[in-house]
């Protein structure tokens, strides 16, 4: 670890204090280096740890303009706080170098790095990954947006890490060299944060720097490398690239390099987006040593995450699904398009914080297969005004009853937002949450 070496003695300022900052400071203190702690939050979610593990180190809670950060040497800062954040933006102008925790962690790390972004599907296929790494004996470690901060992962003893990144992260990172990096898909998302969708993409695109194995989305030209020459690249799609579907014997196969090299039926899980985030696993995993037997058990056992297209109960026939990380426009779509029949038999609750996303995007797919839209948050207005069809109520309860009185035995009513939940929740798992407990409720 000769990189803390060199920071030893240097005024470290960790800027936030949720997930992210608290490894970070626990890192550092466990390395004997005491960082000056910042968060904009009076109260902080990390506060009680500090004040319990480390009250000595000095600390700032509050308006960021009185936190003195420009008379710091380096800023590691959460992925929450935009780097034009007037306080940072001015530490930056004063010469203060500012990155992430994923860029400390690449600066001391030896191990090998699989790296996926994209605006869909990460954690999805992060978390396959790492099933598939652990089926075939390796010692693997899974972190990064999924939940785990990557600084809490580094003192165990792992032969490889997986890391879901979000362009946030990335905005920060700048000298990892991956394995094998991946931008699965792009749409639009997060537009709040960034200057344009172009910037958004140039963030994603930036996990290629330094990878040795570059994974790009056949079907989506967004996710290819500006630079050709960086790496081998390979692609997978859902009819072409290295890694593709076709049918084998009147069987849907993955196809790896012209094999058909399982059946689709292999997997746990349905639906056409996550045939593709399996691809995807697969083309990222080629570099390391893992067998056919090693792939069936890790996706016979993959049971999909939760608040992902999950099945929560069917009710006088119509079926409910809770798709509440469907927090972008893209997501919407993979769901709709997954669930679909022959008629329109989707009912889908939708609505939240669009964060500056175009919701035109949705059209097509309500007029095709949409029966009703029931909105609520706030752009609810915005997404009901964009079909015939829409309606507009004011939360989960009475969007779950209306759904019950429009759907008819065969229908499907699926939570599925296109929007952030932070509007009226305090994340997406707890709106997903409240749309089981209120599906049940509404048939108790
Ligand atoms: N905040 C302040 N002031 C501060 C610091 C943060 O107001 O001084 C606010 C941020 O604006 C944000 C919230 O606090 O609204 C959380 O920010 P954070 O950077 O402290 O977040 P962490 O708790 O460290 O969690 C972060 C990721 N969150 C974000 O990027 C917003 C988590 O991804 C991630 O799991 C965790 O690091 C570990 O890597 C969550 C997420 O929502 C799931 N990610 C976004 C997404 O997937 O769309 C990018
Ligand atoms: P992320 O971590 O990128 O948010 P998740 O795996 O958590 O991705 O899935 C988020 C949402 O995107 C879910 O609603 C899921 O149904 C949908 N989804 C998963 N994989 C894909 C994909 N390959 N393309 C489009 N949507 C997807």
């Amino acid at each position: 670890m000769q990189y803390l070496n060199e920071i030893k003695n240097k005024h470290i300022a960790v800027l936030g204090l949720g997930v992210t900052g608290l490894g970070i400071v626990r890192f550092l203190v466990s390395q004997s280096i005491q960082p000056y702690v910042v968060d904009s939050r009076e109260n902080p979610p990390g506060v009680d740890w500090l004040y319990e593990h480390a009250a000595r180190l000095n600390s700032h809670f509050g308006d960021l303009d009185n936190a003195a950060l420009s008379d710091c040497d380096m800023i590691i800062i959460s992925p929450g706080l935009s780097l034009k954040t007037p306080a940072v933006a001015q530490a930056i102008n004063a010469g203060v170098e500012v990155i992430g925790d994923v860029e400390l962690f690449a600066r001391i790390n030896k191990k090998p790095v699989v790296a996926v972004t994209g605006s869909n599907g990460k954690s999805t296929v992060v978390t396959l990954a790492y099933q598939v790494l652990k089926a075939a004996g390796y010692k693997v470690a899974l972190g990064g947006n999924i939940g785990t901060a990557v600084l809490d992962l580094l003192d165990g003893d792992f032969d490889v890490f997986v890391l879901e990144l979000s362009s946030f992260q990335l905005d920060t990172t700048h000298s990892l060299k991956a394995m094998s990096a991946t931008v699965l898909n792009i749409s639009e998302d997060h537009l709040d944060r960034y200057d344009s969708y172009q910037a958004y993409i140039d963030s994603k695109l930036s996990i290629y720097n330094g990878a040795a194995h570059l994974i790009v989305n056949a079907d989506d030209i967004q996710t290819r490398p500006v630079d050709r020459t960086l790496a081998p690249i390979m692609s997978f799609g859902e009819t072409q690239g290295d890694y593709h579907l076709a049918q084998h014997n009147n069987e849907a196969h993955f196809m790896v390099k012209g094999e058909a090299y399982l059946p689709v039926s292999a997997l746990a899980v349905v639906g056409k987006h996550n045939y593709l985030n399996t691809l995807a696993v697969m083309a990222l995993l080629s570099p390391f040593i893992i067998t056919k037997a090693h792939y069936k058990t890790a996706l016979a056992q993959f049971n999909g995450l939760a608040h992902r297209c999950q099945f929560v109960g069917e009710f006088n026939g119509v079926k409910y699904f809770n798709d509440s990380k469907a927090t972008n426009v893209g997501a919407t779509v993979a769901a709709i398009d997954s669930l679909a029949g022959k008629h329109e038999n989707l009912v889908v609750i939708a609505g939240g914080d669009a964060k500056g996303a175009d919701l035109e995007v949705l059209k097509p797919y309500i007029q095709q297969h949409v029966k009703a839209l029931i909105c609520f948050g706030k752009d609810g207005k915005e997404l009901a005004a964009l079909t015939t069809k829409g309606q507009l109520t004011t939360n989960m309860r009475a969007a779950v009853a209306l759904a019950k009185q429009l759907s008819a035995s065969g229908d499907i009513v699926l939570l599925a937002p296109a929007c952030a939940s932070i509007d009226m929740y305090n994340n997406y798992m707890q709106r997903g949450d409240d749309f089981v407990q209120c599906v049940q409720a509404v048939h108790s």
